[in-house]
């Protein structure tokens, strides 16, 4: 089967990571490895809204503080595509702690905590699709890159 370079992922900095003026080093990152921008907005989400997207935590202690912590200030939502774009993704943000993080990923340079770890991504293809779609329920633009035989082997 031919790699899917279409794959997509559900990226957002969070608002200790807008409040640190991180929307621009977050982003750059993911341009500049060659993942092509889907969509992005600056946008504050109401309570129901946290809590729908991170559903699956609802029964875990530290439940209610990461919502008041999502709550604290506006996220930067985005979309990104490319080759492997939900593991690679992943890889880039690094471990959930920040601690067990390596250097060169963005919460291994830039976060400490594990509650204030400035970056969500898509754990799986299937949680990309409902996130993309909570996030950005209206229908994307599409447009071509004119790098994309740079980037591919195509
Ligand atoms: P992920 O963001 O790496 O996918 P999840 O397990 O999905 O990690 O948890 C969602 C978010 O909840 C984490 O990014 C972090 O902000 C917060 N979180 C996870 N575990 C803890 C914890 O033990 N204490 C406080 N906050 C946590
Ligand atoms: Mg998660």
């Amino acid at each position: 089967m031919a790699p899917n370079i279409r794959e997509r992922t559900y990226i957002m900095i969070k608002p200790d990571g807008v409040d640190r003026g991180l929307v621009g080093e977050i982003t750059a990152r993911f341009e500049k490895r060659g993942f092509k921008l889907i969509a992005a907005k600056l946008i504050s989400p109401s309570r129901e809204h946290l809590e729908k997207h991170y559903e699956d935590l609802r029964e875990k202690p530290f439940f209610p503080g990461l919502i008041t912590y999502m709550l604290s200030g506006p996220v930067f939502a985005m979309v990104w595509e490319g080759l492997d774009a939900v593991k690679t993704g992943r890889v880039m943000l690094g471990a959930t702690n920040p601690l067990q993080s390596g250097p060169g990923t963005i919460r291994g340079d830039y976060a400490l905590a594990v509650g204030r770890n400035i970056c969500h991504g898509s754990d799986s293809v299937e949680s990309a699709e409902k996130e993309i779609s909570l996030w950005f329920p209206n229908d994307l633009i599409q447009y071509s890159r004119s790098n994309e035989a740079k980037v591919y082997e195509i």
